[in-house]
Formats: C-alpha cells, structure tokens, sequence
C-alpha cells in the first residue's frame, strides 16, 4: 500500500527549462539529448513550477485528440521531473477549453469510439502524483469544466463560465462530469446542470466549493503560479502522499480513510524530510528539503 510513497522519486533529471512560452520541451540526461514538439499546447518552467497553457485559440481551446494526448505528454514529463513540484494549467482569456472537439467527434460512429476507446486517454491526468492547478478564465465547458475538475485545485478569473452542455448535443459528459460535479457540489445542483446543460458563473462555483479562490482576470495566473510555487516549495513525498490522502476521500469511507491517512502519516517518519522539518522548527531555521 506504501510502495508508491517509499519508492524513489524519478530519476535526477536536469530538466532545460525552455524560452518563456516556448512549444517545446528539452529534456536531458547524460548521454542523450530528446527534444519534444507540441502544437496545440504550450509548455514553460518557472521555477519548480511547470506551466501547461491550452493553445487553440481559435478553436477556444476545443480539446481535439491531439491536444489531449499532448497534455498529457508534457504532465507526466513535469511529473517524472524531480526539478518540478506543481504543475499548473490554463488556456486563454477567452476560454480555458470549450469542451471536446465536436467537429473531431461529428462523424464518428459508436462501434469506432467503442473499439478505440475514443479518448480514454483522458483519464491520463488521474495518475499523476504532482499536484495540478487549473487556472480558469473564459469558458470551461463539458470536456473544459471536466479537464479543470480533474486537477487538484481550481482558481477561476471573475468572468469564468463553467457548464456541462453535452445534452445539448445529444449527449452527455464523458470525462467524469456527472460524477465530480456531483461530489463537488451535490446533486440537486448537479443534476439541475447536467440535465438542462445551463453554464454558471466562477461567483456560483465559488459558492458551492467547485472553485477554491476567484480572482480578476489578469491576476489569475500569477496566483495559481503563486500557490504552485508555494506547494512546490514542500517535501515532495509529504505532498504526494496529501494528494493521495485527499484523493482516497472519494474513495474510502470514512473508516477506511482515517485508517489510510494514519498509515500514510506514520510511514512519512521514515523519511529524513520529516526528521528536517521537525529540527528545522525547533531550531527555528528554515527546512531543506531533500525529498527523501
Ligand atoms: N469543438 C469544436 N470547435 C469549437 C468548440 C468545440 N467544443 N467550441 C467552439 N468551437 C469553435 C467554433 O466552431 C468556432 O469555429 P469557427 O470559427 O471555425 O466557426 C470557434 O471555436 C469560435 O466559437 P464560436 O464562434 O461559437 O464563439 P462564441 O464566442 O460565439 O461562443 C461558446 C462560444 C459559447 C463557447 C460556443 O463556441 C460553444 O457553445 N461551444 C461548444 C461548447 C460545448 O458544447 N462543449 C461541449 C462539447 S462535448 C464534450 O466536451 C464532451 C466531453 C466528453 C469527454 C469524453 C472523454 C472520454
């Protein structure tokens, strides 16, 4: 049970961040050189914070296939990175992502999405053990809504619009939206958006615990990248064991999870990083981590 918390984090990478919005990755170690190239998305470090920013602007960030395959691509490279500590994603002013790409899906038939598990790879984003902040302007729709419920934490700007609409389309969420959005907000609340497909407000997702913080526009970026740092700046085994801890609320029961969360806690004694942290206080110095 405690082997993903006890197993060694990735290798030491010496990660190259990359010009400020650049397209693409350089990853080194030392004998080999791998470049890596996105279209529809745009990857940046700042620090020990990796920055995914969805970039379809004319398409209001539809989440075409290829889109989606490289999130995922560039999350689990910030995750095998131990430079990076969070990771955070956004798309544009105008949209964080307006859902699935409905031209991409417009033809397809159900024995083709059923043999090919059309986008299951979505669920990608479930396995990665760094922790992920959404940072939501503009809209986030069905696929959208459902992308910035698969991270950790949503910030949203003031003018964000979530919704589920895909009964609109003849259809209905695909990605997890009828099962998180019923856990985050309930399902009277759930069920009303989900069936009619009405869009509501960042103020509205404040209200009901979807969204943790709103923030004006053109500061939120800067607060998610403030929070990522400041996550970032932990023990990376001690963050990840939080996230699984909080993640098996919707798991467990709650027996089952106090049990868990006990388990997880007393294993971190074993790491030297809970040793510097506890010396660090009653020192009254500030920790290194080492992340072992
Ligand atoms: N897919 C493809 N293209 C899109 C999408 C989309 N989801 N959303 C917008 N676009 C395109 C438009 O077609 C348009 O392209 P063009 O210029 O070539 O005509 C361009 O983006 C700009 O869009 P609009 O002109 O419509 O912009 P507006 O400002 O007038 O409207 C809206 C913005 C309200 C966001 C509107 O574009 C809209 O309603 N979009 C569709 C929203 C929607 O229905 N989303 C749900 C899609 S289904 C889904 O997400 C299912 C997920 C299931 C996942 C399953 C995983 C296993």
């Amino acid at each position: 049970m405690f082997a993903s918390l006890v197993r060694p984090l990735s290798r030491k990478s010496s990660y190259v961040p990359v010009a400020r919005f650049s397209t693409s990755f350089t990853v080194r170690n030392n004998a080999t050189k791998e470049s890596k190239s996105y279209n529809t998305i745009l990857v940046e470090t700042r620090g020990k914070v990796g920055l995914i920013t969805l970039n379809r602007k004319k398409e209001l960030n539809a989440l075409s296939s290829e889109l989606f395959h490289e999130v995922n691509d560039a999350l689990e490279t910030y995750d095998s990175d131990s430079e990076i500590g969070a990771i955070v994603i956004t798309g544009s002013e105008k949209a964080f992502a307006a859902g699935a790409d409905i031209k991409e899906m417009r033809d397809k038939t159900f024995a083709e999405v059923y043999k090919t598990n059309f986008l299951g790879h979505w669920g990608r984003i479930n396995d990665i053990k760094k922790p992920t902040i959404a940072a939501v302007n503009g809209y986030a729709l069905g696929g959208g809504c459902e992308l910035a419920m698969s991270c950790d934490i949503i910030y949203a700007g003031d003018g964000a619009i979530f919704g589920q609409p895909e009964i609109k389309l003849g259809v209905i969420p695909g990605a997890g939206g009828t099962q998180r959005l019923t856990r985050a907000v309930g399902k009277s609340k759930a069920m009303e958006y989900a069936l009619s497909g009405r869009p509501f407000t960042a103020q509205e997702a404040e209200k009901w615990g979807l969204v943790s913080k709103i923030f004006p526009k053109d500061q939120l970026l800067g607060e998610a990248i403030k929070l990522a740092e400041e996550i970032a700046g932990f023990s990376q085994p001690a963050i990840q064991a939080c996230k699984e801890a909080v993640n098996s609320a919707y798991e467990l029961s709650l027996k089952e999870g106090m049990h868990f969360e006990r388990r997880l806690f007393q294993a971190l004694f074993a790491l030297n990083d809970k040793k510097e942290g506890m010396n660090a206080f009653v020192e009254k110095r500030a920790p290194k981590w080492t992340n072992t």
